[in-house]
């Protein structure tokens, strides 16, 4: 990696690509504070430098998963508050700028939460995939209005990642029903929402999120059960206006097939593995007709708008800050 990266700016990067830093409002959290702890640690006796290593800093950051655009665009907010003639004012400026990034982060998220809650009523039963902060804020804020609400929690193969969404969700005392990803349509039946995160929205009002989002907003369509995405703005894709698509990340297959049930499928006969493989894109894309609205710190949005929202934010043109 580049020069002069803190060795705790490595171990974030090599955290978050591990997913043991995950999901789209917790690695953009993560990347800034990175930057800020950078920026503390710097030993660099020029401007200049501090600058460079700063951009090395968020380029490691940047490198380690592509689907998410949090991530760039916390790097981006954070590198656009550097700002001072001297190693002491620059860092001074990222610090403070990755601390009201953070606190910015958060303070959406509650607001996206109580505009979410709004959406449930009593008694209502709500399906959820992956483990998204964003989409338990909503819920949170439902459990603190009172509103009885109950979830069926998809387990989300292969990382299992409802599991994290089960235990969030039992320790606000909501009932869970976990159900394997297969029987989403069979527990449609029985919900009233369907309601999942995002990592990243394109201009068209597309929703990029964990692998099976697509099939359960479908099928949510098929039994006419609404489909919310709750997604801070931050998870907004600006390089979407100018034509660009957003990447999926595709990760190692062994998280789908391990040796174990390779070798089991194999049975060691002879040339049955050379044309064995697995793939494991880690998300998809749900197209706008199938989600009812996207919820944000701004108020609720049909996907279609999200554009106006979009330009509103972001302008027309983005920069690659850590590439300088
Ligand atoms: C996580 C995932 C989440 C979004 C939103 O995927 O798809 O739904 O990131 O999460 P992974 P949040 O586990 O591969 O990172 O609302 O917390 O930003």
């Amino acid at each position: 990696r580049g020069h002069d990266v803190a060795p705790a700016v490595e171990t974030t990067a090599d955290e978050i690509a591990a997913m043991e830093i995950r999901g789209a409002a917790t690695i953009a959290d993560a990347a800034a504070e990175a930057l800020a702890i950078q920026a503390q640690r710097s030993d660099a006796d020029r401007p200049d430098a501090f600058e460079r290593q700063l951009r090395a800093a968020a380029k490691a950051l940047y490198e380690t998963r592509p689907t998410a655009v949090s991530l760039p665009n916390a790097l981006r907010y954070v590198l656009a508050g550097m700002d001072g003639e001297t190693v002491a004012k620059l860092r001074a400026s990222i610090v403070d700028r990755a601390g009201e990034f953070r606190r910015d982060l958060d303070r959406a998220q509650s607001k996206l939460g109580s505009v979410g809650a709004n959406r449930l009523r009593d008694g209502d039963v709500v399906m959820t995939h992956c483990h998204s902060t964003d989409a338990l804020a909503c819920l949170e804020a439902a459990v603190e209005d009172g509103t009885e609400i109950e979830a069926i929690v998809k387990e989300t193969r292969p990382r299992m990642q409802g599991h994290i969404t089960a235990g969030q969700l039992r320790e606000w005392g909501v009932p869970v029903t976990v159900i394997v990803d297969g029987a989403a349509r069979r527990y449609l039946d029985r919900a009233d929402h369907v309601l999942v995160g995002a990592d990243s929205i394109a201009a068209d009002g597309s929703v990029i999120n964990k692998i099976g989002t697509s099939g359960l907003a479908v099928l949510a369509r098929e039994r006419g059960v609404p489909v919310t995405v709750a997604a801070q703005t931050i998870k907004l894709h600006p390089d979407t206006m100018t034509g660009h698509t957003v990447e999926i990340e595709r990760r190692d297959e062994r998280e789908v097939l391990d040796e174990e049930a390779r070798a089991a499928i194999t049975d060691g006969v002879d040339g049955v593995d050379d044309g064995l493989t697995a793939e494991n894109p880690a998300f998809d894309v749900t197209p706008p007709r199938y989600v009812d609205a996207i919820v944000t710190e701004h108020g609720q949005f049909p996907p279609e708008t999200i554009v106006t929202l979009m330009r509103e934010l972001f302008g027309e043109t983005v920069d690659e800050p850590w590439e300088l």
